[in-house]
């Protein structure tokens, strides 16, 4: 059984996934360890856009072609408030589009990719422990199948999503950590119906924000915020259909259509940033090193932006014998991130009800919402960030 690779990647997520993908077209061999089972890991509902920037790896790597053929490419998006709705026209501002394609779907054409080249992906382990992070052969422990192993490498990339084991294990003494927790969530359906708009939908209202988004052409995910205590499961269809249509209701007469609801769960929201994002062999990227809250859609593409950040690093290192990516990654990485901090944040400040907003803030709001549909440059600032900056 081999016991050393060149790279040990915690996770099999979208960063994880998309790292050993992109390793392996550079020639770089990695495993990556996943403490799911595969079935879960290719069902778990979470993200769905993907920025032009994201799109355009996928495809320049051979894993776009479902993509393309299966995700919806969107031009623009709405804002809705007062009754009526404003497109935000992202690709004739900037260029660029966004693709709605579920998160879990790129998850599994990154897996069949993996597969079709005999990668190595271990779904299903326990008690994953790293080690000596700060010397030039770290290695990785775990239990898997009953076994206790252990891996040594050159590097570990630790993309085990905000409740790994990864970030943790980097000591306290350099790590600052920034945070903002909200206090409302997200209701999420997924509901089974044809779409209701071309286009998605950011609805802010006096009860609250909603999000029409969608999944296909029968099935459509919907948002709306909530306490973050709120059981999803004590709420009837009917209950979740009228809070939806009171929060979109629309003077043009237009409305939302119903289906049957399918699933139903309760997302809490948080703004997070560790830094720094390495600590001698081991390199975090995704949700392991930050989180956004959904309103500006940016995780998931974060977590490819710092991947595909890694992997030509470690090409330089392995095949140039240049390590100046890998010292500059953190800084590098964090500086689109604090970019994606702030939009988020004011995305989602600027579309929730802040239960304690004054009538002052309120006003300022209202305001922020008409200037943002109304300016060529504000709606600029807006589609730019949406459609995600390039990489660089
Ligand atoms: P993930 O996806 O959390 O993957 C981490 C993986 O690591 C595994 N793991 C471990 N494996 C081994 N040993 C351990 N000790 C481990 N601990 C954890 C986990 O099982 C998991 O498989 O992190 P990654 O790869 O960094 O990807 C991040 C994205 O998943 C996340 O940012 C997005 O889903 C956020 N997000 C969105 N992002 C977008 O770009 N666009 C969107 O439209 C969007 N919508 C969303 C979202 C997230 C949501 N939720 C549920 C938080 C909508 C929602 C509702
Ligand atoms: C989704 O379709 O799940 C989605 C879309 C846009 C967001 C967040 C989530 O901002």
């Amino acid at each position: 059984m081999r016991t050393h690779y060149p790279v040990v990647i915690v996770g099999a997520g979208p960063a994880g996934l998309l790292l050993s993908h992109l390793l392996h077209l550079q020639g770089i061999e990695s495993i990556v360890l996943e403490s799911r089972t595969r079935a879960a890991v290719e069902s778990t509902i979470r993200a769905g856009v993907l920025e032009q920037g994201t799109m355009d790896i996928l495809n320049e790597t051979g894993v776009g072609e479902r993509m393309r053929r299966e995700g919806a490419l969107h031009h623009g998006i709405e804002l809705a408030f007062g009754g009526q709705r404003h497109r935000i026209a992202l690709t004739e501002l900037t260029g660029r589009a966004i693709t709605v394609y579920a998160q879990h779907e790129v998850i599994k054409d990154l897996i069949a990719a993996r597969e079709a080249v005999q990668g190595d992906i271990l779904f299903d382990v326990s008690d994953v422990s790293v080690h000596d992070i700060d010397s030039t052969k770290p290695s990785v422990q775990f239990t898997v199948d009953g076994q206790v192993r252990r891996l040594t490498c050159d590097f570990i990339a630790g993309c085990d999503g905000f409740h790994g084991v990864c970030r943790p294990a980097m000591p306290a003494s350099v790590r600052k950590e920034y945070q903002r927790v909200y206090p409302f969530g997200w209701f999420g359906v997924l509901v089974e119906a044809p779409p209701s708009s071309d286009e998605l939908i950011y609805a802010a209202h006096e009860r609250g924000f909603a999000l029409i988004s969608t999944r296909s052409p029968t099935v459509q995910r919907m948002y709306f915020q909530c306490d973050p205590s709120e059981r999803a499961e004590t709420w009837s269809d009917e209950r979740i259909w009228q809070e939806l249509h009171m929060r979109t209701e629309s003077d043009d007469g237009w409305r939302l259509k119903e289906g049957p609801i399918f699933q139903k769960s309760v997302i809490a929201m948080r703004s997070f940033v560790a830094t720094p994002m390495q600590y001698g062999r081991l390199f975090l990227a995704g949700d392991s090193a930050h989180i956004v809250p959904p309103t500006g859609a940016k995780g998931m593409n974060q977590a490819v932006a710092d991947v595909w950040r890694l992997a030509r690093a470690l090409d330089d290192f392995f095949h140039r014998d240049n390590e100046a990516g890998l010292h500059g990654y953190s800084e590098a990485a964090l500086k689109r991130i604090w970019r994606a901090e702030h939009f988020s944040y004011w995305m989602t400040r600027m579309m929730h009800r802040l239960d304690d907003a004054t009538p002052f803030e309120q006003q300022m709001q209202r305001s922020e919402l008409e200037y943002v549909v109304s300016s060529r440059a504000a709606s600029l600032m807006l589609a730019e960030n949406y459609v995600g900056l390039p990489l660089a």
